[in-house]
């Protein structure tokens, strides 16, 4: 492993908290930062809580997919108690993908872009996912964000159906992860106050601006099917829109791919 003076003493300190990070659950291993936040949820913990671990030893992905989670990532989740009707929702995984990748701007010099629904990628490979996880009656949601900062790439899956990479691997050397998550406790934080304050076409403009998926032909697999299409924008829920043969198309979930022409073409 890779000694960066990670500790939470030095996040909390460097922080100086608004919302979020007030509250800061720090831990050596768990098995997923979002089962805990969720837990803490349940039980009434504050709004801006979150919680770190170390290492995961059962990240989780979406549609019950599994997380790799070694020592050396970044790996954490935010307690929100979102006043926004249900169909914003998944704003705010758009929001958590932009306020990434500027962190990895800022803290790793690093240039990176999202691609839809809430992925953040670095030369065109994923180095972050985003899985948000809501409570009974949309009372809560849990923001769980898992950026692969220095994590060898021989410890990062292969069988993924994209490239995969880290911050360690495309800087070619470690990044000071302290640094990383206060850039990004700040980033969310601020996002997530626009976002709050009516804000969200300012979040979908922010989006679009630093998109890998608008303009490409992509594949959409959706729980119950599959759509080919050009990726031509976002709607005001953070829905994307496609351009198909038979007219426009709203996804409003679902794992994009790069399709026909598209593929393998990184600008
Ligand atoms: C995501 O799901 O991208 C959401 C990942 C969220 C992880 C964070 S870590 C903190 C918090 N606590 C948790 O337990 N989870 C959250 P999805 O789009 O479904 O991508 C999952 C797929 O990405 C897997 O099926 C693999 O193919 C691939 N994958 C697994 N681990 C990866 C990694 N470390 N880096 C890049 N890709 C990975």
């Amino acid at each position: 492993m890779i000694v960066d003076a990670y500790t939470r003493d030095r996040v909390a300190e460097e922080l100086d908290a608004g919302l979020i990070g007030r509250s800061l659950h720090w831990h050596a291993t768990l098995p997923s930062t979002n089962e805990e936040a969720m837990r803490l949820a349940a039980v009434g913990a504050a709004e801006g809580t979150v919680v770190i671990a170390e290492e995961q030893t059962a990240g989780r992905g979406r549609r019950g997919r599994g997380w790799t989670s070694p020592a050396g990532g970044v790996w954490l989740s935010v307690v929100l108690r979102p006043a926004l009707p249900v169909g914003g929702l998944p704003l705010i995984g758009l929001a958590a993908a932009v306020a990434a990748a500027r962190a990895i701007q800022s803290a790793a010099g690093l240039r990176a872009k999202v691609k839809w629904p809430n992925d953040v990628l670095v030369g065109g490979a994923k180095v972050a996912g985003i899985l948000t996880e809501a409570g009974p009656a949309a009372a809560w949601t849990v923001l769980g964000i898992g950026l692969n900062a220095n994590v060898p790439a021989a410890l990062l899956p292969h069988a993924t159906p994209y490239p995969v990479t880290s911050l360690l691997e495309q800087a070619g050397g470690p990044i000071d992860r302290g640094h990383l998550t206060v850039a990004l406790l700040r980033e969310l934080d601020h996002a997530y106050a626009v976002l709050r304050g009516n804000g969200r076409e300012r979040v979908l403009a922010w989006w679009r601006e630093c998109s890998d998926t608008l303009g490409r032909p992509v594949r959409v697999e959706t729980m119950s099917r599959v759509v080919e299409g050009l990726a031509v924008d976002v709607d005001g829920d953070g829905a994307l829109l496609l351009r198909t043969p038979r007219g426009i198309e709203r996804i409003v979930a679902g794992d994009v791919t790069l399709s026909g022409a598209g593929r393998g073409a990184r600008p």
